[in-house]
């Protein structure tokens, strides 16, 4: 059976959870046979989209971008994941548009932590520097996250829930609608 392409589209706070499901879906997607590729802040923000910060004509910019090239690798036949915080409405929206124009298929995932557990866990102390006014525009503390109304999939990724839980639940659904 040929493979075919599907966006998986991950947004949420910093620290809500969103790279390590990524990390997670993509091991139980490559065991099953089938390819799959992981866009992150690594391997985006690092290269392609070096010239770019935290403003929000950045951000817009960073979530255009980030949308073709996922578009790319889904219409070559990738599941492909993608984790960024795409705080913006209108730019995930716009991700979507780009892939429907084409036929491609578009998963939006909300990874549900509130701020004040994403601050809690606050693994890379940015929320610390964020609340001493070192960093500033920081998403959930000085930069708007536009909660989406109605993702494909709704993952309350605290409270005892696992990263295998959270993971198994996107699976699920990608088998359900044949993507996978
Ligand atoms: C939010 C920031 C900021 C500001 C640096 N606001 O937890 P992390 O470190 O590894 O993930 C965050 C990442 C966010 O980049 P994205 O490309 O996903 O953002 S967006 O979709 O809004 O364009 C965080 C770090 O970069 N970081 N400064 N001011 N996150």
């Amino acid at each position: 059976r040929k493979q075919k392409g599907v966006t998986v589209w991950l947004t949420g706070l910093s620290a809500s959870g969103k790279s390590t499901i990524a990390c997670a879906l993509e091991q139980s997607i490559l065991a099953r046979g089938l390819n799959a590729y992981r866009l992150d802040g690594d391997n985006v923000r690092f290269g392609l989209n070096k010239d770019l910060g935290f403003s929000e004509a950045d951000r817009n910019e960073n979530i255009r971008r980030i949308s073709e090239v996922a578009k790319l690798f889904t219409d070559s036949c990738c599941v492909t994941l993608t984790s960024f915080i795409s705080p913006y409405k209108q730019d995930r929206d716009l991700a979507r548009q780009l892939h429907e124009k084409d036929n491609l298929p578009f998963v939006e995932v909300y990874v549900d932590v509130p701020v004040e557990v994403a601050e809690q866990r606050d693994p890379k102390g940015l929320y610390k520097k964020a609340r001493e006014g070192i960093i500033k525009e920081f998403t959930g503390i000085s930069a708007p996250y536009e909660a989406p109304e109605k993702p494909e999939i709704h993952l309350k990724n605290y409270e005892g829930v696992s990263i295998e839980e959270s993971a198994e639940k996107i699976i699920d659904y990608l088998i359900e609608n044949k993507y996978i």
